[in-house]
């Protein structure tokens, strides 16, 4: 197999903003956007790295995300803080209401933070890592698009839901997990139906409700929960805590709004940060070394942590540059071109 080429992260991020930039985004969102992309491929999360460019492409072609929005923060001092995107990309507003966020559940011990009206086409991981490294645990959540069934189901009707969990570790990478609440991400099955790779069994059924490997298939049927009626029950209560409870669309009504799944879905968000210093101060105990005999524990026995493939990727990544096929460089240069 030919070798794959190698780019610096650096060189990525700035062609990625370049490409956003051309697009009419405004400076700080093309920025923002890049990075979580740009991040995407360096810890080779294929499903939300440069593949999505063309997603984004779309709906600002499409003008069904505002690319000169600016993030409107609404802060009334209390624990829940707001953020409106006003119809722009999710990251550059959780950047806007980052600082708030944090220093507010640092007072209070735990602090919300609702992103409104955003177009949401990324992982989740960047948003709760951030938070971490702010020294805080935090909770993420979104709806998406209805195309996964609920557990008993066949008819899509819950989004693939992601939720993304971040814990701080002294010296180490944090503790982060962050899946989507079907079997597999949406990306994921567009992956192998680009690749012409029949899905694993288990991660889609037909129309008739029937399983399917075919991901053409699956993605004209519906997509499974993980976890059959557990993920089916996280999921649920993703669309009501980040969806209902928030004002904001559910999945289904995302779709609709959109018109059909060939653009990415606008929707809320919502993050929960937490200070554990906070919450154990009058236990008198470390609550971050208290996780740390838990965490080490699970190494200890051989088990690997959420993220570890991630951050071994983003080390050879940083050291050796990023791998790219021909197929990806040539999309790059074909959006630059645009
Ligand atoms: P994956 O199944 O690829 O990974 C889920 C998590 O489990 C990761 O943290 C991963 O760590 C960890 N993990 C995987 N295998 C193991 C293992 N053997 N032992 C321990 N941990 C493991 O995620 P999904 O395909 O479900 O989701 C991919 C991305 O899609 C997510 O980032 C999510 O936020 C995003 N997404 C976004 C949506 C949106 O609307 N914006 C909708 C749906 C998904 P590691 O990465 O190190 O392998
Ligand atoms: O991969 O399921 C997905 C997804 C939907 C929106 C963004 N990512």
């Amino acid at each position: 197999m030919a070798e794959p080429h190698r780019i610096s992260h650096d060189d990525l991020l700035t062609r990625i903003e370049t490409i956003f930039t051309r697009a009419g985004v405004r400076a700080d969102s093309a920025k923002a956007v890049a990075r979580v992309i740009a991040a995407g491929e360096r810890d080779n999360c294929k499903s939300h790295g440069i593949y999505r460019i063309e997603g984004c492409l779309r709906v600002l072609a499409a003008g069904k995300v505002e690319p000169d929005a600016v993030p409107e923060l609404h802060d009334s001092g209390t624990a829940v803080i707001e953020v409106d995107a006003r119809g722009g990309f999710a990251n550059p507003a959780f950047y806007a209401a980052r600082q708030a966020l944090a220093d507010r559940a640092r007072k209070t011990g735990i602090a919300a933070l609702v992103i409104r009206d955003c177009l949401h086409f990324s992982a989740l991981w960047h948003d709760v890592e951030a938070l971490a490294e702010d020294g805080l645990a935090s909770l993420s959540m979104c709806p998406s698009y209805a195309f996964v069934a609920p557990a008993g189901g066949k008819e899509p009707l819950l989004g693939t839901n992601p939720i993304a969990f971040g814990w701080p570790r002294p010296g180490a990478h944090p503790y982060v997990f962050d899946f989507a609440t079907s079997v597999a991400a949406r990306g994921e099955i567009e992956l192998h139906r680009r690749a012409g790779k029949p899905i694993p069994e288990g991660w889609a059924v037909d129309r008739d409700g029937q399983p399917t490997t075919d991901p053409e298939v699956a993605l004209n049927g519906a997509m499974l929960t993980f976890g059959g009626h557990k993920g089916s029950a996280i999921s649920t209560m993703v669309e009501l805590l980040a969806g209902a409870m928030l004002g904001e669309f559910m999945s289904k009504e995302a779709l609709d709004f959109m018109g059909g799944a060939s653009l990415l879905p606008r929707h809320g968000a919502l993050i929960l940060a937490l200070d554990p210093h906070v919450f154990a101060a009058r236990s008198g105990r470390d609550p971050i070394a208290e996780g740390e005999k838990l965490l080490t524990a699970i190494g200890a026995q051989g088990a690997r942590l959420p993220s570890e493939r991630r951050f071994a990727a983003r080390e050879r990544a940083l050291r050796d540059g990023i791998p790219l096929t021909d197929a990806e460089l040539a999309q790059l240069d074909r959006f630059e071109a645009m």
